[in-house]
């Protein structure tokens, strides 16, 4: 079983125009939440629960929420690096990284 602390994979490279769709597969709660100063300047934050930036989610954690069997999507437009990472388990060590070329 998966560690369920761990977004797998850690990393991914995609094309732009992509989506990728993150699934709960844990029997636990995650977010998905981009770092506002992780997303490239052109591009759209993202973060599970939709929300416009980084404090928006950590003010409202619960609401994005995603739960056991539950996924999120995002599709990225902008190429770059955006680093992101799971609200409740960061110190866990629950973070990732997208790469769209
Ligand atoms: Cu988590």
């Amino acid at each position: 079983m998966p560690d369920s602390h761990t977004f797998a994979p850690k990393t991914v490279t995609i094309e732009s125009g992509e989506t990728v769709i993150w699934t709960n597969e844990s029997d636990i709660q995650h977010t998905v939440t981009a770092y506002g100063d992780e997303v490239p300047n052109d591009a759209a934050y993202f973060a599970s629960g939709g929300f416009g930036s980084e404090r928006a989610a950590r003010n409202r954690i619960s609401e994005g929420l995603i739960a056991p069997g539950e996924a999120y999507e995002h599709q990225f437009d902008r190429p770059g690096t955006y680093g992101y990472y799971c609200i409740p388990h960061e110190s866990s060590g629950m973070v990732g990284t997208v790469r769209v070329e």
